[in-house]
């Protein structure tokens, strides 16, 4: 049994909505249970900035599944939340984004997989939620989460209710 931390985004579509299904079908993987969640938040978009604001949350699971696995399932829950990939669109809109940002405390460095997530510690769309559910969680080779997001500007960062 790991702990591994989910990162969940979505920027088309029912947002909101695909967010708080794929926190629920996360709990619904083989092997895989949900611990916790952060709120969700409405965040301005990073990187390719003329596409809609995104909804974002993390989640800490318990797994059993193995990094490429869980990545695996994780893709597949992308494709039935409606996820349709442009390879020509980097960080472009999507219906639903699920990254593993932690496996319990490993480095992993494959083609498919880099963990821990390489844009972790300077994406305040991550790590404000994380600020809030892990505030002393410890970014392998990059400190704690709680100081890591005094680094980052949360500006346009909002939390949503409910
Ligand atoms: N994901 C990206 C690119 N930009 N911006 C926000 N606010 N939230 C995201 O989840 C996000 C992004 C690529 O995965
Ligand atoms: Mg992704
Ligand atoms: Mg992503």
């Amino acid at each position: 049994m790991v702990e591994a931390w989910i990162g969940l985004g979505a920027n088309l579509g029912d947002a909101e909505g695909s967010v708080r299904g794929a926190l629920r079908a996360l709990d619904g993987l083989a092997d895989t249970t949900l611990l916790r969640a952060s709120s969700l938040y409405a965040t301005p978009a990073w990187g390719n900035e003329d596409q809609p604001p995104f909804v974002n949350a993390v989640a800490c699971v318990q797994t059993t599944l193995p990094p490429l696995a869980l990545l695996h399932a994780l893709l597949a829950l992308e494709q039935q939340f409606g996820r349709v990939r442009d390879p020509s669109l980097h960080w472009g809109p999507r219906m639903l984004d699920l990254d593993i940002l932690l496996y319990a405390d490993q480095v992993i460095d494959l083609a498919e997989l880099t963990v821990p997530h390489p844009f972790l510690h300077q994406r305040a769309f991550v790590l404000v939620p994380l600020a809030e559910v892990a505030p002393g969680l410890v970014l392998p080779g990059r400190g704690r989460v709680q100081d890591a997001v005094m680094q980052v500007d949360p500006c346009g960062i909002s939390r949503l209710e409910g």
